[in-house]
């Protein structure tokens, strides 16, 4: 063999090992690129079970806890009916503050608690509660030990003190990701209230800190505190972090029939006129009488199931049910998980921990991403509850 054919052969020899190279190099490539794209797709889809979250008691022997709220500092407030805002430390439970001015009859009381969503700056806290004449929204400053320089803000909500003493008094504080203070009311068991856009029963109402009405707000009729009406007793109020599919909804209670959770709209009459006197027979949402009444997101037909305090819930440690919305019933014991699709159309609801904790009055997440969740069972035997998903 001639010194060229060698150097032919050798020449042909190392290009296909160079070509079976390349070949082989890049088929690893998209090989890798396929991994990735799988791993991706389970990161996605990643299954948590409510049977695995791990739940925490916080404090016990406890009447009524209202709501919740955590810290910046990781210091949880909670509210109970009878007057009191406490704090859980190592110890138990540390009374804060007791407000003289609560009435605790009926389903009135101290109710619901939030801050500011500035709080870093301000360090206010808000809470919501039945007097003898009114309802009132207060504000106070967070010193990191106790509540000072109270503000009334939002005074001369009505408030039952005939038959019906204290009922439907709503009434849960939340601040909307625009930095105003949103406020759901109960009609108080008044019928001419949800309808009398002048009244601040029966509604959702958008406020400043110092519970002046909130820019933006529909001025046509009324108080211009008011953001929506003809509400029957707005027991939850929950806000999407992306404003997607919907900015938030309330939640709030039917009659013998059609609890309601609503889409939150300026200016919106979500149809509940119970008159004349108290008149419970009519519908939740009434089309005939207004025909641009807004119906329900969702409507739990009959039987009702009571729902109170909900949250929107957000993380990749929640699994399947990162965005989901989450709503605490107290008649029929349990939290109604509620996943939405892209158009806000409802896919799918469970039932958590049914009947284990008896009523549940109220469920918030925290900024770290944790639940927590108060009973309402009365007598000294309610709980806090802290939930995490592993
Ligand atoms: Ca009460
Ligand atoms: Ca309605």
């Amino acid at each position: 063999m001639s010194i060229v054919k060698k150097l032919g052969i050798f020449v042909v020899l190392v290009g296909v090992l160079v070509g079976a190279w390349w070949i082989m190099d890049s088929r690893s490539q998209e090989e890798q690129v396929e991994l990735t794209l799988i791993e991706t797709v389970d990161n996605t889809v990643k299954e948590v079970s409510v049977e695995d979250f791990t739940v925490e008691v916080l404090a016990e022997s406890l009447t009524k806890p209202w709501d919740v709220v955590v810290l910046p500092d990781q210091t949880v407030l909670f509210t109970e009916d009878d007057g009191q805002i406490s704090k859980v430390s190592e110890n138990g439970v540390e009374l804060v503050l007791d407000i003289p001015l609560v009435n605790p009859s009926g389903e009135g009381g101290l109710m619901g608690l939030t801050a500011d969503s500035e709080f870093k700056d301000n360090s206010f806290v808000y809470a919501c509660y039945a007097t003898n004449s009114d309802i009132r929204v207060s504000r106070w400053e967070w010193t990191g030990e106790e509540l000072t320089n109270q503000e009334d803000i939002v005074t001369d909500i009505p408030v039952n003190r005939s038959t019906f003493d204290g009922r439907h008094s709503g009434c849960r504080p939340r601040f909307g990701p625009d930095n105003y203070l949103w406020i759901g009311t109960g009609d108080v068991a008044i019928g001419s209230n949800p309808q009398d856009r002048s009244s601040l029963a029966g509604k959702l109402l958008r406020v400043d800190r110092d519970g002046n009405a909130a820019p933006g707000n529909p001025t046509s009729e009324g108080d211009n505190r008011v953001y929506s009406y003809g509400h029957r007793n707005t027991q939850g109020i929950a806000f999407t972090d992306d404003g997607e599919p919907f900015v938030g909804v309330t939640t709030e209670h039917g009659p013998d029939v059609d609890d309601e959770i609503n889409e939150i709209m300026r200016g919106a009459n979500f149809g509940w006129d119970p008159v004349p006197g108290y008149n419970e027979r009519v519908p939740m949402t009434d089309k005939d009488e207004f025909p641009n009444a807004v119906e329900a997101l969702w409507s739990s037909g009959s039987p009702t199931l009571a729902p109170s305090g909900a949250t929107f819930m957000y993380g990749e440690q929640w699994g399947q049910y990162d965005g989901a919305l989450l709503v605490a019933m107290l008649k029929t014991q349990h939290i109604r998980v509620f996943s939405f699709d892209e158009n806000g159309n409802i896919e799918g609801q469970e039932e958590w921990y049914k009947g284990k904790y008896g009523r549940i009055r109220s469920v918030y997440q925290s900024d770290d991403g944790a639940l927590y969740v108060t009973t309402d069972n009365g007598d000294a035997t309610d709980v806090l509850l802290k939930i995490t998903p592993y």
